[in-house]
């Protein structure tokens, strides 16, 4: 990789922090959600995780000894904004400012990520991401925490995979808030973009040196089959996981054929005018988090009204393909999907602004540190493709974060999938490497020159 290549490493706050009732904290959707019988797999939640609000130095440690550049982490808006709006939490705004000190004494550049699913509880009884309202909380929500922490933090990461803030949660209903809805999710997908616009605008208010992007979750939809129903069912995948996201975002546009794929689902009555402009305002960076290819089968809709299916019931069935590897969750092993993903954006956005990857990570289910072999040859897999797509197409690839530093709440999964470069054991917290982090300290400690 290039001279100033970032590499880094990632978490989030509900999956690591704990803590969920301390300093002021606010209830957040997940706290809610976690409650409902059946929501989560093994009946866990956020309260404990890896307790990461007070072991956070431990971490930084971790990270110092990987030798990374960079942490991408995220702020619990319901830590700063108890009920999501109105009164600042100082205490919760407080820990993340020790964070942000402790990271940049140690010359490790923070990438801060605002939004990673954990909506104030305050703001979903008010109507959730449904509602412009929370859209235009949101932005504000940004003002504060750059406020706060823009001396020092200069990269920032708007939201984190809005397709699964709205289409899993709103439509597929398997996370929080755990909504089957049509309109509603439709809605919530929107107003979460026009957040992300919002954000953008009042992070470069009040900090000119703001580099701000968004991250996307990407997967190629392919066909199961060469078909022509499969090739229609892949289509539509597209437009629901992909280019519902980036058209707006990188080509200032709604996808073609989006309407008619949800007639009579939703009328689209919430896109109002300027909101392409405010969605499509330029960007300083792409984050494309990849795990996986979607092979698409065309398959019947759940109901045959329109009116009362869910965004997500568009008629697709995700196979598994034989002889494609999977993980320990099933999820294919297709680094060739990452390279497909990043030369196809370069296809279609000519102005297609720097690209991180912001997540990549391969989940087992062994709750053992010494066991780990796959994760090397699929972070060496991943990133030889990520090199061949900058290699190939005007793919300007400035740094790879894996998911995940640490094990942690891998949400409706719970604590079964074990994604970290360090393993957690949760009854006590300790934290112990594994050989997959090993490997990438030795690859890192080669380089000279590369901390900001
Ligand atoms: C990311 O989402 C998240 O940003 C991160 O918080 C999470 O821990 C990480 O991935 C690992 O999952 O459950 O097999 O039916 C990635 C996008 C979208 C991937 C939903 C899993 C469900 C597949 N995710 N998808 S499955």
């Amino acid at each position: 990789m290039p001279d100033g290549f970032v590499w880094g490493a990632a978490t989030a706050a509900y999956q690591i922090e704990g803590a969920v009732a301390e300093d002021g904290r606010g209830a957040s959707i997940w706290d809610t959600f976690t409650r409902r019988p059946g929501a989560v797999a093994d009946g866990t939640s956020g309260e404990v995780a890896c307790d990461s609000y007070h072991r956070w130095r431990d971490d930084v440690d971790l990270l110092e000894k990987l030798g990374v550049d960079a942490y991408r982490f995220s702020v619990a808006w319901p830590r700063v904004l108890p009920a999501g709006h109105g009164t600042v939490n100082r205490a919760g705004l407080d820990y993340y400012d020790r964070l942000v000190d402790a990271l940049c004494e140690r010359g490790i550049r923070p990438f801060v990520t605002l939004y990673h699913w954990d909506l104030p509880q305050a703001l979903e009884d008010a109507g959730g991401w449904r509602v412009r309202d929370t859209a235009d909380h949101f932005a504000d929500y940004a003002a504060v925490v750059a406020g706060r922490l823009g001396d020092r933090v200069q990269d920032w990461i708007t939201l984190n995979e809005p397709y699964v803030s709205s289409m899993v949660g709103y439509a597929e209903g398997r996370h929080a808030p755990g909504a089957t809805e049509g309109h509603g999710a439709l809605a919530a997908a929107h107003h979460l973009l026009v957040g992300h616009g919002g954000a953008v605008r009042a992070l470069r208010a009040a900090r000119a040196g703001a580099r701000i992007g968004i991250t996307l979750n990407l997967s190629p939809a392919v066909p199961a089959t060469g078909s022509a129903a499969d090739r229609a069912a892949a289509h539509r995948m597209d437009l629901m996981l992909n280019r519902q996201f980036t058209d707006p975002v990188l080509g200032r546009t709604y996808p073609d054929g989006f309407a008619e794929l949800y007639a009579g689902v939703s009328d689209l009555s919430f896109r109002r005018d300027g909101d392409l402009e405010l969605i499509g305002a330029p960007l300083d960076f792409l984050g494309v988090n990849y795990y996986y290819r979607i092979h698409a089968a065309d398959a019947p809709r759940e109901r045959d009204d329109p009116a009362r299916r869910s965004a997500f019931d568009i008629g697709v069935r995700s196979v598994t393909r034989e002889g494609v590897p999977v993980t320990d969750l099933g999820w294919p092993i297709e680094p060739h999907g990452l390279y497909e993903t990043l030369t196809g954006l370069a296809q279609r956005y000519p102005d297609l602004p720097p690209v991180y990857v912001t997540e990549n990570g391969i989940a087992q289910l062994r709750d053992d540190p010494d066991a780990d072999p796959e994760r090397i040859a699929f972070v060496a897999g991943h990133l030889a493709a990520a090199a061949r797509a900058a290699a190939d197409a005007p793919v300007d690839l400035r740094g790879y974060f894996y998911w995940s530093l640490l094990d942690n709440f891998e949400w409706a999964r719970g604590y079964g999938p074990r994604f970290g470069l360090v393993h957690v054991d949760y009854p006590t917290g300790t934290r112990t490497p594994r050989a997959s982090y090993h490997w990438l300290r030795e690859r890192l400690s080669g380089r000279t020159g590369n901390r900001f």
